[in-house]
């Protein structure tokens, strides 16, 4: 293990140069006083090189090697929290050749060439050791995105468990569907899976009736037959990797012959979608043929006017899929995006404005070893709907007849290898007759 560590911070060393690396990992955050606190997790940045959820530490990097910098807690600590590590112990778990406490951060050689991440929940103390506002250095920004960007052998395996867990809580969720009477009853279902395996939910889970309300974060409604529910939780394993799934389905376990039609066309789009991932490809392409493939369905119905190719040139599919097809995907369930869009976008690139293209977050050309996400949907959302854009190119009679589809997302994890792409969350029901075969 302590060889990947030491491989990454190696890398990173090499990449950028002759500046020393000094990586936060952060501290608690209360929730409403200092003694109640949020659980901690460290700064994915610090966890990728360190590989320990280490609280208000430091780490060091150069060519030469690495210097943990981190406080012993006081001997009152134990009472409350238990032993805790010693220094010495920790640097040698971490690869560090020694650790001093953060008071001689300050004498830290070359400290005003370090190159740093500003961590939110350290602002004041990283202020006051740099003698200046922390910034986002975009030379290490560009060395972290190289490393982080691709995942090694060790990265993946850990996706790999994530993957497992997150399937067997989807799962767990499916079967207490029939049997439950709200979103916040198939979420405890779910999100216990979680718990269980000792992990956590890598980001707030979506279980929702109201599945055009893209990120919901209300469980308190019925299940009334007829609906669908879109449930999107991921679980986060220990060492901090993370998954991102999304299935949805009839809260009576039969989808109704309208919710079937859409749910096979968001379904088609979502397998052409994964279908087109190999190395080299480009990520927009992907997601825009998802959109071609979402565009030609909904004008067979006669939800939309026109010529599939025309519409999406023209972002028509943005009605009803107004969002990207996916994102990066590792220690964060959108990898990096505290570094804006320099991990999602090639150098050079910025996002569009377009209707279709404003919310894509991954612009490059894949590369084996990304993990990104591949999750078209379908959605009534009425204040895009009204939108003066769509109006000429939708068939509003022929939507009448869908009401009992507000919004359908699917979603899985796609692992970009030398020849194509796996699907590390393929094991879980995703086809109309799978999904029946599990809701009973
Ligand atoms: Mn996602």
């Amino acid at each position: 293990m302590l060889g990947v560590w030491q491989a990454r911070r190696h890398k990173l060393a090499q990449l950028v140069g002759d500046s020393p690396v000094l990586l936060w990992s952060g501290a608690r955050q209360p929730r409403n006083f200092p003694a109640n606190t949020y659980p901690f997790r460290a700064s994915s940045h610090f966890l990728y090189f360190a590989g320990l959820s280490l609280e208000n530490a430091v780490l060091a990097i150069e060519p030469g090697g690495t210097i943990l910098f981190w406080d012993e807690p006081p001997p009152s600590y134990a009472l409350w929290h238990g032993d805790s590590p010693q220094g010495e112990a920790l640097a040698a778990c971490l690869g560090a050749a020694a650790c001093y406490p953060k008071s001689k951060l300050k004498e830290y050689p070359s400290l005003n060439r370090a190159l740093t991440i500003p961590v939110p929940s350290v602002l004041g103390e990283q202020r006051e050791i740099l003698g200046t506002v922390p910034q986002l250095d975009p030379r290490l920004a560009l060395a972290i995105v190289e490393c982080r960007l691709t995942q090694d052998e060790w990265a993946l395996q850990e996706m790999r468990r994530s993957a497992k867990v997150t399937m067997a809580a989807h799962l767990a969720g499916m079967e207490a569907t029939p049997r439950s009477q709200t979103c916040a009853q198939v979420r405890g279902a779910i999100e216990g899976v979680i718990i269980a395996h000792d992990c956590t939910t890598a980001y707030n889970s979506i279980v929702t009736t109201q599945g055009q309300v893209l990120h919901s974060e209300t469980y308190s409604h019925p299940l009334n037959p007829g609906d669908l529910l879109l449930v999107d939780v991921g679980a986060e394993v220990p060492s901090g990797w993370a998954t991102d799934v999304t299935r949805t389905y009839p809260v009576t376990g039969k989808f109704s012959p309208s919710q079937k039609a859409i749910y096979e066309i968001v379904l088609q789009a979502q397998l052409a979608a994964i279908a087109m991932i190999r190395p080299g490809v480009e990520y927009q392409d992907v997601h825009l043929q998802a959109c071609h493939v979402l565009t030609e369905g909904l004008v067979d119905l006669g939800i939309l006017r026109g010529n599939p190719a025309d519409l999406v040139a023209e972002h028509i599919h943005s009605a009803f899929f107004p969002h990207g097809v996916g994102h990066l995907l590792g220690l964060d369930v959108h990898d990096m995006e505290d570094l804006g869009d320099l991990a999602g976008y090639a150098p050079g690139r910025t996002r569009s404005t377009a209707p279709g293209l404003k919310y894509l977050r991954l612009h490059r050309p894949l590369q084996a070893g990304m993990v990104v996400t591949i999750e078209p949907g379908f959605y009534q959302v009425p204040s895009i709907l009204s939108d003066p854009l769509y109006q000429p190119f939708i068939n509003w009679e022929k939507l009448e007849e869908l009401r009992d589809v507000q919004g359908i997302r699917i979603e899985d994890d796609v692992l970009v290898t030398p020849t194509g792409g796996e699907v590390l969350t393929q094991a879980l029901p995703k086809t109309i007759a799978d999904l029946e075969a599990v809701l009973v």
